[in-house]
């Protein structure tokens, strides 16, 4: 069987969740030919991608995809692409601000998703829940992780990719997506990985 290596942040910026690795937790272990290995990231720039990579080396994944709380957003929002910049406008879990810094110095200034990025949002519309396709992961631990996998992975079979979600309605906050849709609309995500 295919292997999935599926992540979640724990909560941050002083919310008592965070959907994304909520939503994680409550997938099947397997969804389309695919055994998921799940995992729970701290929201620490460096420290979170360091976790993934280091768990890859054990499972040997065929797809990383990596969820995340975008707070202010309606829909679930596949990534396009990871760019090779911090900066954050408050501290992450460690304490960490930085600020307009490099992920790589000298790296690629971007990496594209390598995941069928239009094919999972065409899935998850079709599944009746709001999605659009998101041109920025923002310069905050996400985008650290997605661009970090993304260089990490460059030519290799290894997939890797991003989904952000928004808050759920536990959350209080708006906009807001019940955690059955986000479900769902990660349960959908994974089925479009291979083109039927
Ligand atoms: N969202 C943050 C980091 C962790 C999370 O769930 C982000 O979008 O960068």
């Amino acid at each position: 069987m295919k292997k999935l290596l599926i992540t979640g942040f724990e909560p941050f910026g002083g919310e008592a969740i965070n959907p994304s690795w909520d939503a994680v937790d409550r997938l099947p272990d397997v969804i389309n030919g695919y055994k998921l290995h799940k995992l729970k990231l701290p929201v620490v720039f460096r420290e979170a991608a360091r976790i993934v990579l280091s768990a890859a080396e054990d499972i040997m994944p065929d797809v990383i995809l990596s969820i995340g709380q975008a707070g202010g957003r309606a829909s679930i929002t596949p990534e396009m692409v990871g760019i090779n910049l911090r900066n954050a406008r408050m501290p992450d879990n460690s304490g960490y601000q930085p600020v307009d810094e490099a992920i790589i110095p000298g790296g690629a200034s971007a990496y594209f998703s390598t995941l069928p990025v239009r094919r999972i949002y065409e899935a998850i519309s079709n599944a009746g829940i709001s999605s659009e396709i998101s041109y920025s992961a923002g310069v905050y631990v996400c985008n650290d992780l997605l661009y970090s996998l993304l260089s990490h992975f460059e030519g290799t079979k290894t997939e890797c990719g991003f989904i952000h979600v928004p808050y759920s309605r536990e959350q209080n906050k708006e906009p807001s997506m019940t955690m059955e849709d986000i479900i769902l609309g990660l349960t959908v995500a994974i089925e479009a990985l291979d083109e039927k």
